[in-house]
């Protein structure tokens, strides 16, 4: 077996993590490592339990990240701007032991927060060898994603998942050890966690973390020896607007090697922009929380504008049609939902093996509900989604129903219509359509869900109606809302 954070392998003073002026050494992770083991240990908190981690803005959150997997805990990792809705179903699903957070959190009161205070930690010497994770079986995070209705599900991925995918990665794009990631990515999703940070310590050198995007920041960056950026499309589109104002910022961005967009789908128009502007391709690649990254862009392949890739090595993938069955078609036109198999596929979901066997068939083939072609050489261009009622804002998935759930709850709200409207910034913004019983302003019904939900899931536009469009069976006409 080896292990999964091969930078912590042979601990020293390089730098593998940076947060603003702080830094971390390979070191001071593996003693943060044996810290934490010892001191939920003490707790009755062994390795193989599930631990909640409050992704607060700070070093300490990616030191709990690493540490907890590190020492073999299975890492919950959770929004601290969760609203009370999905943390009381997160907390009674996932039943975290303990959780970790730098600050005090909101999930106090919950379960038992403990707070790791990673900088004096970090500085003492450890009396026991640091734990390493090898690569195998057993589950090591659960991440919480939305689903068209009801609360979201915990996806449960394995250490040999996440091995398995990254190794995929950097053979795709030669990321290696002399390579710096920037990134100002949430800690709570595949693609700021599994990528940014557990990839800059397999197969990366180290990951320069922003808690908050600002274009300048991420651009001195990439100006200073960070060589790769990750960001989703808005954040692109907002680099772009950056550039467009202030040409300074030019400097930064030619100077990386490779800039990766993914989460949504990066608009052409973003991507000549910004090609235009600095000379640099942003390559596409595209995956799930389920499944991680399916496709990606090579380093060296020529350009193919509107193309996340062909499938990474060891990544089976085919189209199939509404019966499943193969389509045998490599046209670029005919359309087809993705299908994957293959060791990056996850374990399941948590508590919940009818919705598992509703997208992981027996012979381990996964359904993504994304609808693409496929062209001669084998890439792949994404094209929709089967289920409208899913919503990509910013690169975070959010359901119609889950938000149709929480307006539900306003005393004045009798019926509620959620969808997602074409958004130059965000890709798609949430829009909804209320029918009240009484009055009520749309801006307070926004802040309302924004007080229920992850304020991302805030609708940017209420529109108050009369009636919603019913079909004769009763069913809500959302293509008559558009
Ligand atoms: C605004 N805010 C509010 C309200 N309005 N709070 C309460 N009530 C309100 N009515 C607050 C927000 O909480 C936030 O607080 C601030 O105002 C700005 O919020 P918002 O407008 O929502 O942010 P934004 O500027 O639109 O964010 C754009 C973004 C963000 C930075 C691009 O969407 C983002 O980080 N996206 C990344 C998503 C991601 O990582 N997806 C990966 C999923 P404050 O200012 O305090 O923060 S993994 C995946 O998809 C797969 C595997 C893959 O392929 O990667
Ligand atoms: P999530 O459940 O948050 O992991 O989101 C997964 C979904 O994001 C996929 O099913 C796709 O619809 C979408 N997605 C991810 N990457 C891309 C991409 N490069 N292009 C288009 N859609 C993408």
């Amino acid at each position: 077996m080896t292990s999964l954070f091969s930078r912590l392998d042979a601990p020293g003073d390089d730098v593998v993590l940076r947060v603003g002026d702080e830094r971390v050494t390979s070191r001071q992770l593996a003693h943060a490592t044996t810290a934490l083991t010892a001191r939920l240990a003490a707790e009755g908190v062994v390795p193989g339990a599930h631990v909640a981690v409050w992704t607060q803005n700070s070093l300490e959150t990616l030191v709990s990240l690493v540490a907890g997997v590190a020492a073999g805990f299975v890492i919950v990792p959770l929004d601290p701007k969760l609203g009370p809705l999905e943390l009381n179903h997160i907390v009674k699903d996932a039943a975290p032991a303990i959780a970790l957070a730098a600050a005090p959190a909101a999930i106090e009161g919950r379960i038992a927060v403990r707070t790791l205070a990673a900088t004096a930690e970090l500085r003492q010497a450890p009396t026991l060898p640091a734990r390493t994770r090898q690569i195998d079986d057993a589950p090591m995070l659960v991440l919480y994603t939305s689903g068209t209705t009801g609360l979201p599900k915990g996806a449960v991925l394995t250490a040999r998942n996440v091995a398995f995918d990254l190794d995929a990665l950097a053979l795709a794009w030669r990321w290696s050890r002399e390579d710096t990631v920037v990134h100002a990515l949430p800690m709570f999703h595949v693609h700021g966690l599994v990528l940014g940070l557990y990839g800059s310590l397999r197969v990366g050198g180290a990951l320069h973390w922003f808690p908050r995007f600002v274009p300048k920041e991420i651009s001195d960056a990439l100006g200073q020896g960070t060589t790769v950026l990750f960001a989703v499309p808005t954040m692109y589109h907002r680099l772009t607007e950056a550039v467009e104002s202030d040409p300074s910022l030019v400097a930064g961005l030619r100077h990386a090697r490779l800039l990766v967009s993914g989460s949504a789908a990066l608009p052409q128009r973003d991507q000549l922009r910004l090609e235009a502007l600095t000379g640099r391709r942003v390559i596409e690649r595209y995956g799930l929380t389920e499944t991680l990254i399916n496709c990606a862009v090579r380093l060296d392949a020529p350009p193919s504008p509107g193309s996340v890739g062909p499938a990474v090595e060891g990544v089976e993938l085919k189209l199939v049609d509404d019966q499943r069955r193969t389509i045998d078609a490599r046209d670029d036109a005919t359309l087809g939902e993705i299908a994957v198999r293959g060791p990056h596929v996850f374990a399941g979901y948590l508590n919940r093996p009818d919705a598992t066997a509703a997208v992981k068939d027996a012979d381990g083939w996964f359904f993504t509900g994304d609808l693409a072609c496929m062209r001669p050489d084998g890439s792949v261009r994404i094209v929709g989604r089967r289920a409208t009622d899913l919503i990509k804002t910013g690169g975070y998935k959010v359901g119609a129903g889950e938000v149709e759930a929480a307006l539900l709850e306003h005393p004045a709200v009798r019926e509620a219509a959620v969808l997602g409207a074409p958004d130059a910034d965000l890709g798609e913004r949430i829009v909804a359509f209320v029918v009240l019983s009484k009055p009520a302003e749309p801006k307070a019904l926004e802040d309302f869900v924004a007080s229920q939900l992850s304020p991302h899931k805030r609708p940017r536009e209420v529109h108050v109606i009369a009636e919603l469009p019913r079909n004769a069976m009763g069913k809500v006409v959302k293509s008559k809302l558009r």
